[in-house]
């Protein structure tokens, strides 16, 4: 087979950029491990910045998005028995966020795809990548196939094939954090309008939602957890303690249907590209959930490559593609950055200091009493503009 660009994954990352070049008259192949049904499956993240609305507003697959998804203008830190809300919007000129489960984009994404007849192979395995040639080799429905190409756009997540294959010309920077999110999706209307980020002295909590039938919570616990360990009853006891407020606070329990323990990680590699292969997302940096950016920054990456590849192919300019990890990566330190900022200030590492513990509320008293601090959580928040 032949494209312009081969994409490797069908998640957020490589079916925005499919999408995308696909509006710019640019050709490419999208090959997926997974069956669709998995991919579409697949709970992940929920909260989308304005800028991530907005670029997929205008690419065309945003129309159910827009009539499903719930707008938000604040959020919520809980600590103390009290809350504080932080109003996203009227601290960032009227910029909102969008909850919509990732597994919504990836569908709407999918269905497009299929729709304008563009090339999605599924269930594609022994994946290889040949970065100076370029070329990508795979076998699918029994068939070995070589994908020839220009570009390699490697948008196949943490655990992928794309990055190892140029791991001797990266450097990478990591960190890992004592605790993990054990998340759960309920059948049970949401018990606040708005996210509420929790900081108690059990740990972490956070109440989110996905429909107005269905909520996604999370609560701070150990990466060695076991999730057998926790039965409903025991998850719901737990939640309604780290959600307690002075003034009273009960949580909507209901039936879940869904429950999973997530690691939590900070992963960056630079560069982002070597020769003719382009990392993507989570196949180039990992962030805590904390600062709901995952989603976003992948998103992200992949508006900064297409509009490098319109220019190649438009005028033979390689500017943007020589820039492009050092773009990206700016975001991605910025993005790092918040995401870390608000896993510490959130999250009760075990034994903890007691000055430590100190300095956390000191932080939290000051976003929710200062201006200045809370339009610099807002601003992070909803998604910096330009960088
Ligand atoms: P993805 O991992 O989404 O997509 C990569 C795709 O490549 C997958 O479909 C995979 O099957 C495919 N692939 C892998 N190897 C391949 C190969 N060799 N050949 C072909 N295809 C291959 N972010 C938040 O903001 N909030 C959250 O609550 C949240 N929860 C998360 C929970 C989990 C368990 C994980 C792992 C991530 C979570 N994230 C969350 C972050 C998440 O949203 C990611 O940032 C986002 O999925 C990144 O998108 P992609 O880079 O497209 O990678
Ligand atoms: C989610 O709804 O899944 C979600 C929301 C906010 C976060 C992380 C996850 O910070």
């Amino acid at each position: 087979m032949e494209t312009q660009v081969a994409i490797v994954g069908a998640g957020p990352a490589g079916l925005v950029l499919a999408r995308l070049l696909e509006l710019r008259g640019i050709s490419s192949v999208v090959i997926e491990a997974r069956p669709r049904e998995y991919v579409e499956g697949r709970v992940r993240a929920g909260v989308l910045e304005q800028r991530t609305v907005d670029l997929l507003t205008d690419a065309g697959v945003a129309e159910r998005l827009h009539r499903e998804g719930m707008v938000h203008q604040g959020i919520e830190l809980r600590f103390g028995g009290r809350g504080h809300r932080i109003d996203l919007s009227g601290l960032t000129g009227g910029k909102t966020i969008t909850v919509y489960g990732q597994q919504e984009v990836v569908k709407d994404l999918i269905a497009a795809r299929v729709a304008s007849g563009g090339e999605l192979l599924f269930e594609v395995s022994d994946v290889s990548v040949d970065v100076d040639r370029p070329a990508v080799r795979f076998v699918h429905a029994g068939a070995e196939v070589e994908l020839t190409c220009d570009v390699i756009a490697g948008c196949d997540g943490f655990h992928g094939v794309c990055r190892p294959a140029i791991a001797e010309h990266l450097t990478t920077y990591e960190h890992t954090y004592p605790f993990a999110w054990l998340g759960i999706l309920a059948h049970t209307k949401p018990s606040s309008e708005e996210l509420i980020y929790s900081n108690h002295e059990r740990g972490f909590a956070l109440h989110s939602m996905r429909t107005p039938e269905v909520t996604r919570s999370y609560l701070q616990c150990t990466p060695e957890e076991d999730i057998d360990e926790w039965p409903d009853d025991r998850i719901w006891a737990e939640l309604q303690r780290r959600f307690e407020l002075d003034e009273g606070f009960s949580l909507n329990e209901g039936e879940i249907f869904d429950k999973g323990v997530t690691p939590m990680r900070s992963f960056v590699v630079e560069p982002m590209q070597h020769g003719h292969l382009f990392l993507a997302g989570d196949a180039a940096h990992i962030v805590p959930p904390a600062g709901a950016k995952g989603l976003n920054l992948a998103v992200a990456d992949v508006e900064v490559l297409a509009a490098a590849l319109e220019a190649f192919y438009g005028s033979g300019d390689t500017g943007g593609l020589e820039s492009y990890s050092e773009r990206c990566l700016r975001r991605v330190w910025r993005v790092q950055h918040f995401s870390s900022f608000m896993t510490t200030m959130l999250h009760r590492p075990p034994e903890q200091d007691p000055f430590e513990a100190q300095l956390q509320l000191a932080q939290l008293e000051y976003v929710c009493r200062s201006h200045a601090a809370a339009t610099s959580l807002a601003e992070n928040y909803v998604g910096i503009e330009r960088f």
